[in-house]
């Protein structure tokens, strides 16, 4: 039998690995662009891997980091690259890989805390349809992060 503080204690070591390993949602390669002082925003990028056999959906994100977290793609409009919100959030289709880029689709920082320092961290919670919400440590990289990886991958 185990007394009720043990048991306590157990969960509390083995708790992000169980949360990772229950949870359909895989999330890997998170990263967030450094920002400049004084910038209001700021990118978050990384790739959901839906391992569960229903379809699910990203339907917002928060952060201590910041005021509001937005769901963003980059749409062409006149020949220019422009970005518009996902109003029906980011559609993670069972047994795929749906990755957010610099490019493409991101999560938009609004109205940061403070500037995005190369080599921090910040905790961004995912909140999905029906997946339980997921914590995720994402590392800060450089400014420009993210655009060799074509290259390198
Ligand atoms: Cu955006």
């Amino acid at each position: 039998m185990l007394r009720p503080l043990t048991l306590v204690l157990s969960l509390a070591l083995a708790g992000p690995a169980l949360a990772q390993d229950a949870n359909p949602i895989a999330v890997r390669d998170a990263f967030a662009r450094a920002t400049l002082p004084g910038a209001p925003v700021g990118g978050v990028y990384m790739t959901l891997t839906n391992t569960g056999a229903a379809d699910d959906r990203l339907v917002s994100a928060t952060t201590d980091a910041a005021q509001a977290v937005s769901l963003h793609e980059m749409v062409m409009k006149d020949d220019t690259m422009r970005m518009a919100p996902l109003p029906d959030g980011l559609p993670l289709p069972a047994g795929e890989a749906v990755a957010l880029a610099p490019s493409g689709k991101h999560l938009m920082l609004e109205n940061l805390a403070k500037p995005l320092v190369q080599g921090a961290t910040i905790d961004v919670t995912l909140t999905f349809e029906q997946a339980a919400p997921l914590t995720i440590a994402v590392p800060v990289m450089a400014v420009n992060a993210g655009k060799m990886q074509h290259h390198h991958h």
